[in-house]
C-alpha cells in the first residue's frame, strides 16, 4: 500500500516513519526543501527520542522518500499546521492547500484524511472542494478525519498505542481509515463521524486547559489568602473523585493554549467556561510578572541596591526543549524589559544557547541570585536545596512551599 504524507513536523514525520516501518510505502511531502533535503539523508529536523534510528532505517529500506510535492498514493494524509489569526480565529489555509495539491492525484477507492487539528467542519469543507473539482470522484473515494493526540516526547510509543478516533464522512469512509490505522495501530480504533471527530480533539484540549485554569486560579486565591496552594490541592487530591492538576507560570505550547479558540471563535455565545479558562490562564503569565517585577522594587527599597533575578526554565513545559509559546519565555522578557537594569540570569538546561537571552547554567544562577523565580518545573531544579537566605518565587511547585 502507498501513503503520501503531507506535512513532515512533529506529527506527520513520526507518523510517515511509523507507518513506513509497518510495510506502508511511504512518500513524505513538506514544502520547505531542507526538511526534505535533510530527511532522505535520514536526519531528523526535530528532536524526539529513538525517531533517528527508526528514520535511518526506513529510508536506508526506500520504505520512505521525501519530497517536495506529493506523488499519485492510495492514501493522502494532512498533517500540517492549524493556527489562528491574531484575532484567534483558526486559519486552516495549509489544510487548504494540501488538499488542493493532492486533488489532481486522487483517483477512485483512494482514502484521504485529515489529522490536522482543524475547526468543526473542516472535513465537510475540504470533501465539498475535493468534489468540485473532482466531481467524478463523488461517492467514489474514502474521507475522514482522525486526529491524534500523541505527547511530544513519548511520540513513538503514543502513535502504536494510544486509542484513536476515527470520524469518516460516511460509514465506508469510517472502515477504510480505520484499515489503514489497523496497519500500525494497536491502541482501539474508535469510529464515529467527521464532526465529532474534529470535536473530540478539540474537547480533549479544551478540557485540560480548564482544568489547568482551575489550579491556576486556585493558585492566585492562596496567594491572597496566605494558603499554601500545593499543599491544598495535594490534600483536595486525597479525595478518592478529585484530581486537581498543577498551577503553573501559565499554559504554553501550540495545543492546549490554540485548541480552545478553535472552539470559542466558532460558538464565543455558548463557550463562556472555555474562554474564561484561556482568560485565566494568559493572565497567570502576567500575574507572574507581575509579582517578579513588584518583588524586585521592594529588594531594591529594603537593600538600597538592585537584586540579582534568577529566572528558572523557559521551556513552555517541564523537561523539554521547546519554547514555542513558551509562558516563561513571556514573563522572562517582560522582566526583562522592565528590569531598569537589574542583574538578570536566564536559565534553561534543555537547550546549549539562545538568540535573544544569555543563558547560565542553572546551579550557578541560583547560587548568585537574591530573587530566584521558578518558572517550569525542570527535574534538575528539584535537586536544588531551599535556601532561606533567597526570596524564593515558586511558580511551578519545586518545593510545595
Ligand atoms: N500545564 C500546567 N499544569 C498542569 C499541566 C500542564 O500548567 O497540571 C501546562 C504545561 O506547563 C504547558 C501546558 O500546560 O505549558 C500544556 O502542557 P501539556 O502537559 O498539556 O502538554 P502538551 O501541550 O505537549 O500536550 C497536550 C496533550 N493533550 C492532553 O493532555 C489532553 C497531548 O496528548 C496532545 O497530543 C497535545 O496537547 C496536542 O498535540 O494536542
Amino acid at each position: 500500500m502507498n501513503a503520501c504524507f503531507i506535512g513532515l513536523g512533529y506529527i506527520g514525520l513520526p507518523t510517515a516513519i511509523i507507518a513506513a516501518r509497518h510495510g506502508i510505502q511511504v512518500t513524505g511531502v513538506d514544502i520547505n526543501p531542507e526538511i526534505v533535503e535533510k530527511t532522505n539523508k535520514g536526519e531528523l529536523h526535530i528532536i524526539e527520542p529513538g525517531l533517528g534510528e527508526l528514520l535511518k532505517a526506513v529510508v536506508g529500506e526506500k520504505k520512505l522518500v521525501a519530497s517536495t510535492t506529493p506523488v499519485e498514493s492510495d492514501a493522502y494524509l494532512i498533517v500540517v499546521p492549524t493556527p489562528f489569526k491574531n484575532n484567534h480565529e483558526p486559519d486552516i489555509s495549509y489544510v487548504e492547500a494540501a488538499t488542493r495539491s493532492v486533488v489532481p492525484l486522487l483517483k477512485e477507492n483512494d482514502l484521504f484524511i485529515i489529522e490536522s487539528t482543524s475547526p468543526v467542519g473542516t472535513t465537510d469543507k475540504m470533501k465539498d472542494l475535493v468534489f468540485s473539482e473532482r466531481p467524478e470522484l463523488k461517492g467514489k473515494i474514502h474521507i475522514a478525519y482522525c486526529p491524534e493526540r500523541v505527547l511530544p516526547g513519548n511520540v513513538i510509543h503514543e502513535l502504536v498505542h494510544n486509542d484513536r478516533v476515527i470520524g469518516g464522512i460516511n460509514e465506508e469512509s469510517t472502515r477504510e481509515a480505520a484499515r489503514f490505522y489497523s496497519h500500525f495501530v494497536k491502541g482501539q480504533l474508535h469510529p464515529t463521524d467527521c464532526k465529532t471527530a474534529e470535536m473530540c480533539k478539540l474537547t480533549e484540549n479544551s478540557s485540560r486547559d480548564v482544568q489547568i485554569a482551575f489550579a491556576n486560579e486556585l493558585s492566585l486565591i492562596c496567594d491572597k489568602a496566605g494558603i499554601n496552594v500545593w499543599e491544598l490541592i495535594s490534600l483536595a487530591n486525597k479525595h478518592p473523585r478529585v484530581n486537581i492538576l498543577q498551577p503553573g507560570c501559565g499554559v504554553g505550547g501550540h495545543c492546549i493554549a490554540v485548541d480552545p479558540y478553535f472552539i470559542t471563535s466558532e460558538f464565543p455565545l455558548e463557550s463562556k467556561l472555555i474562554a474564561s479558562a484561556r482568560e485565566i490562564n494568559n493572565y497567570k503569565s502576567f500575574w507572574c510578572a507581575e509579582k517578579i517585577q513588584n518583588t524586585m522594587l521592594r529588594f531594591e527599597l529594603e537593600n538600597h541596591r538592585k537584586p540579582c533575578v534568577a529566572m528558572m526554565g523557559l521551556a513552555f513545559k517541564p523537561n523539554i526543549d521547546d519554547l514555542r509559546e513558551s509562558p516563561a519565555k513571556y514573563i522572562a522578557t517582560k522582566v526583562m524589559q522592565h528590569g531598569n537594569n537589574a542583574r538578570i540570569l536566564f536559565v534553561e538546561p534543555n537547550i546549549e544557547s539562545h538568540h535573544v537571552f544569555k543563558l547560565t547554567p542553572y546551579q550557578e544562577a541560583y547560587e548568585q541570585a537574591d530573587i530566584v523565580a521558578m518558572l517550569v518545573a525542570h527535574d534538575p531544579f528539584k535537586a536544588l536545596p531551599y535556601r532561606e537566605d533567597k526570596i524564593i518565587l515558586d511558580f511551578c511547585g519545586i518545593y510545595k512551599k
